[in-house]
């Protein structure tokens, strides 16, 4: 080990390597802070060379290797949890290395925050049509190797839609090149698609080649109020069928969600007049140089409304934007949640949050459940917190796994999945093994031995091998 961390500090420069617990204490908590990792050193390095050199040095040391981005997982997919692992943070590598409009493609390293990606490509006269609220510190390759979702999914689909190509480095330190901008290729196994939401169990990703799309015309963001969640699926199919495809966003806040907003972060304040049990939070955007799609007509043609409120200016769309951005935040500093980003079929989401929600309470007295987020991508997160009073850890320690457990029962039966756009990370790896089905799993292990013989990358995170519980 000593002879290991040796070679990587003489390689990688002080700028690239720390072996000092408080330099590296940053990097070992989840955004959460609901894990505290262990590591034996940080590396930083500068390019791919330098990343084959870790891993390559890892793989012959046989000492497992956490890829790490903006450390913004909500699964602690990114914390490091053994004394002798390396972290390998790819924030050093921030170039965006090429933009080509023609192609409508541009080329990021992993460590690229999404934030720099749209600034790039709105100066080359188009845009990157993924947005989350992590925005400002969540990087490229950690979008990609979770396949992130966000807030634009209903349009543009999740990042798996927009990666065009990958470059990483495997297991054994070699390089895959696979940067390209073809639009088709039909090579057989499609190995950008097999990194891409791996979760870095695969290798690392070092840089990505991402699709673009033209510029955005003006946007139009819309705050209404409604009576029941099904009003407001009724709602997005009717204005589908007004606007055409100009919705981009149609995200779901329950009344209490908004609550805790207004009461955690300053500077909030409410969108309309008087309450409604649901909220929804619509962006329409048209094409450049053309009109402002007429958003406030078509949803007053469709007598859903109990209220709303149309941005007339950029601040203002802002605002509406940040309510919703901020509930994670929000929940956050108002106490510890088990959170559950599930889906299931987009009809069945209203049904769905009425009845779980029903179900979860009469189980679990006094508990708050609070499901927000991508309605229209049968997305929401339906994050349960302690009873009001109750010690939250004490409360959690004992009975958090059993909610969950609750929870995704619940989500399995509705033909739904545990995970929609967060991945499996540490923190539901057991759950998956417990519900998934026995063929995806053998697979999943198949391919993780085959290219990650001796068991690196990432290890702990994604795929539950076989002595996780449940698969004897
Ligand atoms: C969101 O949609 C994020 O805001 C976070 O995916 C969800 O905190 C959560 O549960
Ligand atoms: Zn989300």
């Amino acid at each position: 080990m000593t002879d290991l961390l040796d070679r990587l500090a003489r390689r990688l420069g002080p700028r690239g390597f720390t072996a000092d617990r408080d330099a590296m204490a940053p990097w070992l908590v989840d955004w959460r802070g609901r894990m505290r990792g262990r590591a034996a050193a940080l590396v930083s390095p500068a390019d791919r060379d330098e990343v084959a050199f870790v891993v390559a040095a890892a793989a012959a040391a046989g000492v497992p290797v956490v890829p790490q981005g903006g450390n913004t997982s909500m699964v602690a997919g990114a914390t490091a949890d053994d004394p002798d692992a390396l972290i390998l943070s790819l924030r050093r590598m921030n170039a965006v290395r090429r933009v080509s409009p023609e192609d409508n493609m541009l080329v990021a390293e992993a460590g690229t925050i999404l934030h720099d990606v749209h600034v790039a490509a709105e100066a080359a006269g188009r845009r990157f049509p993924l947005s989350l609220a992590a925005k400002g510190s969540a990087t490229v390759g950690g979008l990609v190797s979770t396949n992130a979702g966000g807030t634009q999914v209903l349009r543009f689909g999740p990042m798996r839609a927009l990666v065009l190509g990958i470059e990483a480095v495997l297991p054994d330190g070699g390089l895959f090149e696979g940067l390209s901008a073809l639009r088709k290729d039909n090579r057989g196994y499609d190995l950008r698609q097999l990194l891409a939401g791996a979760e870095g169990t695969l290798g690392v990703i070092t840089a990505a080649a991402l699709r673009l799309v033209p510029a955005a015309g003006s946007r139009t963001v819309a705050w209404v109020g409604l009576a029941t969640a099904q009003d407001a699926l009724v709602l997005l199919r009717q204005l589908e069928g007004a606007t055409g495809d100009a919705i981009e966003s149609f995200e779901i806040v329950p009344a209490d969600a908004l609550e805790l907003v207004l009461r955690h972060i300053p500077g909030t304040r409410a969108p309309l007049a008087r309450g409604h049990r649901w909220h929804v939070l619509i962006e329409a955007v048209a094409p450049k140089g053309a009109p402002p799609v007429p958003l406030d007509e078509a949803i007053l043609a469709t007598g859903l409304a109990e209220d709303a409120v149309i941005a007339t200016s950029e601040a203002q769309a802002d605002a509406l934007w940040r309510l919703r951005e901020s509930i994670s935040e929000a929940e956050r500093i108002d106490g510890m949640a088990a959170k559950h980003d599930i889906a299931v079929p987009v009809s069945a989401m209203p049904g769905f949050m009425a009845e779980a929600r029903a179900a979860v309470e009469a189980r679990f007295a006094g508990v708050r459940v609070i499901a927000f987020g991508h309605l229209g991508d049968g997305n929401v997160h339906f994050n349960v917190r302690a009873p009001a009073g109750a010690d939250d850890r004490a409360w959690f320690a004992q009975q958090g796994a059993v909610v969950s457990a609750f929870v995704h029962d619940l989500v399995t039966a509705a033909g739904g999945t545990l995970s929609a756009e967060h991945g499996i990370g540490r923190l539901k790896r057991a759950e998956f093994a417990r519900l998934a089905d026995p063929a995806r799993l053998a697979a999943m292990r198949a391919i993780k031995n085959a290219l990650d013989p001796g068991g690196i990358m990432n290890p702990g995170v994604l795929v539950p091998l076989a002595e996780a519980p449940s698969l004897s």
